[in-house]
């Protein structure tokens, strides 16, 4: 799979067709299965089994890590699962919360806030830009199915206040990011983005992978979960 690192690190987004075999898809698919209850969840305790897949030579992991130019782990996982039942809009926003072991006052670091148990909080920008999200297509995402869209080259404005976000809103054309079943679309994880109600509502579920470089972290703080053999 060719990767082209410039445009995704300029534009913010970039789709890879196709990134996940039938059997990928369906690896996945299984593997997600139990947790499935509808609407956004967060996965904050991930199943081995879930991560191994994750870091498989060649999988998921390697992909962020070679868009970041660095060597990157998963740190937060997401499940969001829209379908006839269950859809929703997202509005404009930016991706800025991490989940992390325990809360441990550290410059830079603000807004600790409690979510599924867990503490997340907002890192210093300097951090947000070095991660990269992954949404892996476990159906297709076409035009009336909520495709997410964003504001391409807003990840590079550092932490947005609501205000700028809106500015930025009017001033940038978004793009609208359609995918297929087994397409990944890579992020960067500021990037402005938002997503409408499904028109013509299928199931569209997208499994949703924050990565970070593994030493990010300043003393004192740790990542909400350990990866297998770690
Ligand atoms: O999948 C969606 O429709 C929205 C996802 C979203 O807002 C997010 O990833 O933060």
């Amino acid at each position: 799979m060719l990767l082209d690192r410039d445009s995704f690190q300029r534009e913010g987004a970039l789709l890879l067709e196709g990134a996940l075999s039938v059997m990928g898809v369906e690896t996945y698919r299984k593997l997600l299965g139990a947790t499935y209850r509808g609407a956004g969840q967060r996965l904050t305790q991930p199943k081995p089994a879930l991560l191994d897949a994750i870091m498989a030579s060649g999988g998921l992991c390697s992909i962020a890590s070679k868009l970041e130019g660095e060597p990157l782990r998963p740190v937060r996982l997401l499940l969001f699962d829209k379908s006839e039942s269950v859809n929703w809009a997202v509005d404009w926003h930016q991706d800025r919360v991490l989940p992390l072991a325990r809360e441990y006052s550290q410059p830079g670091f603000d807004r600790w806030t409690s979510k599924s148990g867990v503490p997340h909080v907002e890192p210093p920008s300097s951090l947000s830009e070095r991660m990269v999200t992954l949404r892996v297509h476990l159906d297709d995402s076409g035009p009336t199915n909520a495709p997410l869209k964003t504001l391409p080259g807003s990840h590079q404005m550092g932490r947005l206040p609501v205000e700028a976000v809106a500015r930025e809103v009017r001033r940038i054309r978004p793009v609208v990011h359609t995918a297929h079943t087994g397409d990944v679309l890579a992020l960067k994880t500021l990037i402005v983005h938002a997503s409408e109600r499904a028109k013509e509502p299928q199931r569209r579920r997208v499994l949703h992978i924050d990565f970070a470089p593994p030493d990010a972290l300043p003393e004192g703080l740790d990542w909400s979960f350990s990866l297998p053999n770690n």
